[in-house]
């Protein structure tokens, strides 16, 4: 009975409208999550959803000769943050396609997109990541082969950038202008220009950047079940730097995200209900026992059941 609550619970929290932040997790199609994502596509992009993971599949010549092909985009506006003086975004992916891609803006990009002076355009490769600023200053990042990356930007006003991947600082410097700002809006593109390729999305989040140490993920004012989500998002173990993302978790400001700051989360716990069973957490040890391990296990499988919906065509291996 505790499973299946725990697992309504999980449920619940995987559609979720945030106050101050903004998210999309994989747990269905962008459009389907949420109808503020818009989507158009070219020819006809192929896309699925595996282990709350967006996989889009792209080939060229679908509908034109080369270059050119599959391209799948979706785009969400940000005005309602227009003015916030500490905002960040943060996606998650990794993708087969390579850097010989850029020249088409491919295989996948992530723009936070403007009318005005400034703008930040993320293009990413199987091994290689660049961020073009809209003074087109580009600045690259080698990335390991073959696994996702953790992707970020923190925007303070018109002073300061700061751009990561995973977790790690690669670039800084004085916006051309603060942002959001003209109408600004995310796109996310998978996109084959002169090879085929597949991106694997895992989340998109972008907002206000929540004050650290305060359990707040979504600077509601409240410390609930919203944020508990994301508490085992960002939950890194003792000893491990959950990166710029996490710190708002960090409640003693030693870097990781671990079961001491547990314990501080659950002390500002603020919803009537008492904050549920954390499971890396529960003994103390941080090692689950045999039954605990079998209730996370049932929740993966409904998790990844729920969420294996099939349209467009399954990947073809390279
Ligand atoms: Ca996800
Ligand atoms: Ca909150
Ligand atoms: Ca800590």
């Amino acid at each position: 009975m505790r499973s299946l609550a725990l697992t309504m619970f999980v449920l619940a929290m995987a559609v979720r409208a945030l106050a101050d932040v903004v998210s999309y997790e994989g747990t269905a199609f962008p459009e389907a999550e949420d109808p503020a994502w818009g989507r158009s596509f070219d020819c006809t992009p192929g896309r699925w959803m595996v282990a709350q993971t967006l996989v889009q599949f792209v080939e060229v010549g679908e509908c034109f000769p080369l270059p050119g092909g599959d391209k799948d985009l979706y785009t969400r506006s940000v005005a309602e943050f227009e003015g916030s003086p500490a905002f960040f975004a943060e996606f998650r992916c990794r993708t087969d396609g390579p850097e010989s891609e850029f020249v088409g803006r491919a295989p996948a990009a992530f723009d936070l997109w403007t009318r005005g002076p400034v703008g930040y355009h993320f293009t990413v490769a199987r091994d290689r990541a660049k961020l073009t600023d809209n003074d087109l200053v580009t600045t690259y990042a080698d990335l390991g082969d073959g696994i996702a990356h953790t992707f970020r930007i923190e925007i303070f006003g018109g002073e300061w950038y700061e751009w990561y991947v995973d977790g790690a600082l690669v670039v800084a410097g004085v916006p051309t202008a603060p942002y959001p700002a003209y109408e600004p809006a995310v796109n996310w593109r998978v996109r084959a220009y002169y090879q085929d390729n597949t991106v694997w999305l895992d989340y998109i989040r972008y907002g206000d950047i929540p004050a650290d140490g305060s359990g707040d993920f979504d600077t509601s004012g409240t410390v609930d079940g919203e944020d508990f989500y994301f508490f085992g998002e960002y939950f890194s173990g003792e000893g491990v730097d959950a990166g710029p993302g996490g710190r708002w978790a960090d409640f003693d400001g030693d870097t990781d995200v671990d079961c001491g700051d547990w314990g501080a989360f659950q002390g500002a716990w603020s919803t009537p209900a008492s904050a549920p069973v954390f499971y890396p957490c529960l003994d103390g040890t941080g090692i689950p026992t045999v039954s605990e391990w079998g209730v996370a296990i049932m929740v993966l499988l409904v998790l990844t059941s729920a969420t294996l919906v099939y349209t467009g065509r399954p990947a073809r291996s390279a």
